[in-house]
């Protein structure tokens, strides 16, 4: 791994800084097995694009068609552990008083890391909760020909995730509002930002003059207005951050 160097202003704004908020996308997690959103599909689901399967109209066409789909990522998930980017940012949440970590990753593997303060501002695919009365379940019958049904209601159970189309959860997005608008530091990790409202929050940071840190394997429309853009793989960047903040 290149020993990475991070402009001296940087490490010691982080230093100080008391008050930084994260947003996190698919590609924190990318180095865990788990392939991004957008290039999420293979084998059986080459054949569908996500956004047409993640929405509350392709539930109502087909529904065992999307349980089955999220049956499948479940699995995937379940044989996957956070990588060090993910163990990075809990690290990072010990040193800076004030941390908040926003994710749109509905894989539950900033928890599993030991982060405590997460917004999942698109839901957790290992939650599984009734279409019609919004009842948890904690079992239900995987194996059988249709949707599992909801024991309260008899409603169909879906996974307890955002749609597109279906809105956020009002206060994960109301306090990740608010840690945008209060940061001093905003970090947007493996996200291309094209995913709404979670892409508005790196601007609304901007705008508000927090400095904006960007750690992507691409170029995004937010790269322009950040204050520092590092091109690679967040695995191997964040801990080399933290280690040259904190650890020497
Ligand atoms: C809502 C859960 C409306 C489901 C997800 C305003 C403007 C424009 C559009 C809209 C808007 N408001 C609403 C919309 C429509 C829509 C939207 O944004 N569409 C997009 C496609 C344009 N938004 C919505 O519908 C949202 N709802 O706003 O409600 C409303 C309002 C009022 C009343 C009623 C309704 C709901 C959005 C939530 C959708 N659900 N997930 C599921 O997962 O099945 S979002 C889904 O996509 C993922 O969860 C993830 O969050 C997102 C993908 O984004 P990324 O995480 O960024 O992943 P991506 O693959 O795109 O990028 C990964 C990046 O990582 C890449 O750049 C890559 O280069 C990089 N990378 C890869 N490897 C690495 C890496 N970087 C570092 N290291 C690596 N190793
Ligand atoms: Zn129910």
């Amino acid at each position: 791994m290149r020993n990475l160097t991070f402009p001296h202003e940087l490490v010691s704004l982080l230093k100080r800084t008391s008050k930084l908020a994260a947003l996190t996308g698919a590609g924190v997690s990318q180095e865990s097995g788990l392939r991004t959103f957008r290039d999420a599909q293979d084998g059986l689901w080459k054949q569908y694009k996500p956004e047409d399967l993640a929405s509350p109209e392709a539930f109502a066409r087909d529904p065992k068609l999307i349980w089955d789909w999220y049956a499948w990522r479940r699995e995937a998930v379940k044989g996957v552990r956070p990588n060090p980017g993910h163990y990075a940012l809990v690290e990072i949440e010990k040193r800076i008083p004030e941390f908040i970590l926003i994710t749109q990753n509905v894989d539950g593997l900033h928890r599993m890391a030991g982060n405590k303060n997460v917004l999942e501002l698109h839901g957790n695919i290992q939650r599984v909760r009734c279409s019609d009365c919004d009842t948890f379940a904690e079992t239900w019958d995987e194996g059988n020909e249709e949707v599992p049904k909801c024991e309260e209601c008899g409603g169909l159970l879906r996974p307890d995730v955002v749609w597109f189309g279906e809105t956020l959860p009002r206060n994960q997005l109301e306090a990740s509002v608010e840690a945008a608008r209060i940061c001093d530091v905003f970090f947007s990790i493996g996200t291309s930002g094209v995913v709404q409202p979670a892409s508005s929050l790196a601007h609304a940071a901007h705008n508000q003059g927090a400095v904006v840190v960007e750690i992507n394997a691409e170029q995004t429309t937010l790269t322009p207005k950040t204050d520092y853009f590092f091109q690679g793989k967040s695995g191997e960047i964040l801990p080399e951050l933290v280690k040259a903040v904190w650890d020497h």
